[in-house]
Formats: structure tokens, C-alpha cells, sequence
């Protein structure tokens, strides 16, 4: 006999999502589409939606295993950069935002260096999460990223690693958290910081250079929790981790357009290596 689509999406995704409480595999029911709508309210009102215990805990143990069994893979970055991830602008006053610099580091394993079968994989090559997550964007459309380095990688960030305040130059994103560091390592945020309309330079100034704290908000990520922000208008930050356990996890990447790719030179900058 065969299965109804929606069964055959559960016995595929069972160990990967808790689906009795995200039912991402049956998103035309009456409690998929009110678990969509949730998801789209609270990103809406807050500028993310967190979903904790997403990925059961055996699935998340076993990505962290995987994390360390390929560590010496891992590419190091270390660098500064300015929020918009352009060149400083030596134009404006040294206080501009345009002109400040931050620091980011990490250790990123790229997606060509995961084995078929890990749980991240599987997950982010089902058209049933790819589904899900256009539908809680509100996007007719939505593809994986074609970037054979980054479409989905595993970072690390040991002891010191951070990534200073930035805005992401994809309109959103998705994490995964795995583990997390004793302490730092935490990821703030502040909403709708800047707009399409309104690159509020101001507002992005108070936050670099005075330490404003009104509006910034700490995303909870116990593992195991998936995450969507709107990482264009958000500025974001991981503060600095301390102590020896790193902090591990996933950004999941998506785009309106199927032939998504890095540039050469933030290939060569994330991973060593270009995918050409
Ligand atoms: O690691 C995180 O929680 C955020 C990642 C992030 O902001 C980025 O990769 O641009
Ligand atoms: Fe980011």
C-alpha cells in the first residue's frame, strides 16, 4: 500500500524534528497551518522565531560527535570587518558606523566535508523543511543554497571566538544550535534596527560606539533549537566565548533565486578554499 505523503515525510524526519510539537510534515492540516502562523507572528512581532528542542537530543548529540570527529577540517577565520561587511568608508567621521570595525572569529566546517547521512544534511536537504521555512518567510519560492562550501556547515567557536555586531547581507537566516559554550556565546540581536527605507546610522551608532542596551534582545539557544531571524534589518552579534566547551552549531542557507553562491572572495575568507 502506499503511504500518504505526509506519513512518508514523517518516517523521514522523525529522528531529525520533533514533530509532534513542530509538525512541519503535515503543514495542510489544521495544526500545521497554526504552528506556520505562530512561527510567522512571532517573527513578526519579536524579528525571530525560536523553536527549542527542535532536533531531538540524540540527533544533536550525534552532530556534536560529528563536529569533533571533523574539527581538523575546520577553516579558521579570523578578521575585522564593518557591520555591512563592506570596505570602511575613510569619507565619513570616524564616529559613522561606516567607518567602525568589529571582530569576527570562528571555525567553519564546510557542507563537502559532511558525510551523506548526518542529521543536518538530511534535514536541510528535505523539501519538507525547505517547504516549512518558505512558508513561515511567506515566500512562493525558496531554494537551498547551490554553494557547495556553505549551503550548510558546522561551526565552532572555541574559547575567545565571537562574531562582532554585523547585519547579514541575506535577508534572513536560519540557525541550529548544537551546543553551547559555558558561558558567552550568547546571540543578541536588535530588530528592525535599520529598514529598507532607513539606514538609521544613528541608531546603529548608539549601539557601537555608546553600548546601547535599550532594544537589544538575547535569543535563548539551548541545543537543539532552530532559529529564524531577519538578519538584513537585525544587527546581531555572538558575544565572546569563554571557558573550554565551544559552542557548536549550524547556519542553514536559503535564497529567493536557485543558483545562490558566495563570491570567490568570501569563499576563500570562510572556508580556504573556493568551490570552482
Ligand atoms: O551563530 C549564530 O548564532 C549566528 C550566525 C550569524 O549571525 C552569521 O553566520 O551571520
Ligand atoms: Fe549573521
Amino acid at each position: 500500500m502506499t503511504k500518504p505523503p505526509a506519513e512518508a515525510g514523517y518516517a523521514d524526519l522523525v529522528h531529525l524534528i520533533d514533530l509532534e510539537r513542530y509538525p512541519i510534515h503535515d503543514l495542510d492540516s489544521d495544526r500545521g497551518r497554526a504552528f506556520v502562523e505562530q512561527c510567522r507572528q512571532q517573527l513578526a512581532e519579536h524579528g525571530a522565531c525560536s523553536l527549542p528542542g527542535f532536533m531531538p537530543a540524540d540527533a544533536v548529540t550525534e552532530m556534536v560527535r560529528v563536529a569533533y570527529a571533523l574539527v581538523s577540517k575546520a577553516w579558521r577565520s579570523d578578521q575585522t570587518h564593518t557591520v555591512y561587511f563592506e570596505e570602511p568608508d575613510d569619507t565619513v567621521a570616524p564616529a559613522d558606523p561606516r567607518a567602525f570595525l568589529v571582530r569576527s572569529a570562528k571555525n567553519g566546517i564546510a557542507y563537502d566535508y559532511l558525510p551523506e547521512n548526518v542529521p543536518v544534511r538530511r534535514l536541510y536537504e528535505s523539501d519538507d523543511l525547505t517547504s516549512f521555512i518558505a512558508a513561515v518567510l511567506g515566500k512562493k519560492a525558496l531554494y537551498r543554497s547551490a554553494d557547495p562550501l556553505d549551503a550548510v556547515q558546522i561551526t565552532l567557536f572555541q574559547t575567545g571566538d565571537e562574531l562582532g555586531w554585523h547585519f547579514d547581507r541575506s535577508e534572513f537566516s536560519v540557525t541550529l544550535m548544537y551546543q553551547e559554550s559555558e558561558s558567552g556565546g550568547a546571540f543578541r540581536y536588535h530588530p528592525g534596527l535599520r529598514s529598507p527605507e532607513d539606514e538609521n546610522y544613528e541608531g546603529v551608532r548608539r549601539v557601537l560606539w555608546d553600548g546601547e542596551e535599550e532594544g537589544v534582545v538575547d535569543l535563548p539557544s539551548a541545543p537543539g533549537t532552530l532559529a529564524f531571524f531577519h538578519g538584513r534589518y537585525a544587527m546581531h552579534q555572538v558575544t565572546p566565548v569563554t571557558g573550554e566547551t565551544p559552542r557548536i552549531n549550524s547556519v542553514l542557507t536559503y535564497g529567493e533565486r536557485p543558483d545562490m553562491r558566495l563570491n570567490d572572495l568570501t569563499s576563500q575568507l570562510f572556508y580556504g578554499r573556493t568551490s570552482n
